[in-house]
C-alpha cells in the first residue's frame, strides 16, 4: 500500500517536472525568437517594423553612398553637384531632375569608351581637346553613356525629356533673351569668324568652330550652350505632339519637308533634338522652342548631348 502510494507520487512528480521543463523550453524559444527579431531589426532588414524613416532611394543598383545622395539633393546653382568624371549638375525649378550645366564633354566620353570597350564610331576625325562638348554621337551613343554612367555611380543619369528641356531653356525666345543676333559673346553660332557659306551678317563671335564647354554665359537655369555649340539630343521620339510645340513656338513658320512630316506622324523614327549649334546662322536654329528630329542612328558635327540626374532624394 505504502509502494503504491509512493509510486503515484513519483508519476505525478515527473509530470510536473515535464511540465515545468516544457515551459521553460518554450520561454527559452520564445526568448530566442526574440533574440533573432531583434537581430534582424539591428541590421535594418524590417526598418518599417522599426518604425524607422526608409533612406531615400539611391538609383537603379542602389549603390550610391548616402553622403553622395545627399550631395545631389542639396546641391545648388552656386554649389552644383561633381560627379566621378567631373561632370557638374544643378537643379532646374519645375523639374525633378538636375540639369549637366555643360554638354557632355569628349574626356566624358573618352572615359565610357575606354572603360566599357564600348565601339564608337567616332567619324574618323581627328579628336578634339576634352573639353570640347563631344559630337558625332548618335542617340544610342549617348543613351548607352547614360546607361554606363548610372551603373558607374548607383545613380540614374539619362537624357533629358523634352519637357524638362522646355523647362530648363526658360520663357525668353531664346536662351539668352529676346534678340537676334544676341548680344556680343552670348553664344557660339556661326558669325563672320565662321568661314561657313552662311552665317549671321554683321555679327561675330570668339569661336570659329566647336568652343570649349562654359566659354560663354549661363543662361537663368545656369546652364551653358543651350542655344549653341552643339544641338543636344532628347529622350523622347519625335511625335506629332512634340512637332505642334516646335511649330507654335516659330509661329507656325520653320515647317519640315513633307516626307519629314509624313515620317512624324507614322511615329517612333526621329528623336527630339534641342538647341542651336555653332552652325546656326538664323534665329529659328536657335530659338529656345526649335525642335529638330532626327533618326537614332544618325550623327553629325553639329549635335551633341547633355545629361540630367534625377534627383533621388524626390522620387
Ligand atoms: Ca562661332
Amino acid at each position: 500500500m505504502i509502494v503504491s502510494q509512493r509510486s503515484k507520487s513519483a508519476t505525478i512528480w515527473r509530470r510536473i517536472v515535464r511540465t515545468v521543463g516544457r515551459v521553460r523550453a518554450e520561454r527559452a524559444c520564445f526568448r530566442l525568437g526574440s533574440l533573432v527579431v531583434a537581430c534582424l531589426l539591428s541590421t535594418g532588414v524590417p526598418s518599417r517594423v522599426a518604425g524607422q524613416q526608409s533612406p531615400p532611394a539611391a538609383g537603379p543598383l542602389g549603390t550610391a553612398s548616402p553622403s553622395t545622395i545627399r550631395a545631389v539633393g542639396e546641391a545648388k546653382r552656386d554649389k552644383p553637384f561633381v560627379n566621378s568624371l567631373g561632370m557638374k549638375f544643378v537643379p532646374v525649378s519645375g523639374t525633378r531632375v538636375l540639369f549637366g550645366i555643360w554638354e557632355t564633354r569628349v574626356a566624358d566620353f573618352q572615359a565610357f569608351v575606354r572603360e566599357a570597350g564600348y565601339a564608337w564610331n567616332s567619324g574618323g576625325k581627328r579628336m578634339p581637346a576634352g573639353d570640347q562638348p563631344v559630337n558625332f554621337v548618335s542617340w544610342q551613343d549617348a543613351a548607352a553613356f547614360c546607361k554606363w554612367l548610372s551603373q558607374k555611380e548607383g545613380l540614374d543619369y539619362r537624357l533629358p525629356s523634352d519637357k524638362e528641356w522646355d523647362v530648363a531653356v526658360g520663357r525668353d525666345r531664346y536662351p539668352w533673351g529676346n534678340e537676334f543676333p544676341p548680344p556680343p559673346a552670348a553664344e557660339n553660332l556661326s558669325g563672320q569668324e565662321s568661314g561657313l557659306q552662311h552665317f549671321i551678317k554683321g555679327w561675330r563671335d570668339n569661336h570659329r568652330g566647336i568652343a570649349p564647354v562654359g566659354s560663354y554665359p549661363a543662361n537663368k537655369s545656369g546652364l551653358h550652350d543651350m542655344g549653341g555649340n552643339l544641338q543636344e539630343w532628347c529622350d523622347d521620339w519625335y511625335d506629332n505632339g512634340v512637332y505642334r510645340e516646335h511649330l507654335a513656338a516659330n509661329k507656325g513658320g520653320d515647317r519640315f519637308g513633307e516626307d519629314r512630316e509624313k515620317a512624324i506622324k507614322s511615329g517612333n523614327v526621329f528623336r527630339v533634338v534641342r538647341g542651336g549649334a555653332w552652325t546656326s546662322c538664323i534665329g529659328p536654329q536657335a530659338s529656345s522652342g526649335h525642335r529638330d528630329a532626327m533618326k537614332p542612328g544618325e550623327s553629325n558635327q553639329f549635335t551633341g548631348f547633355r545629361c540630367v540626374l534625377v534627383d533621388p532624394t524626390r522620387r
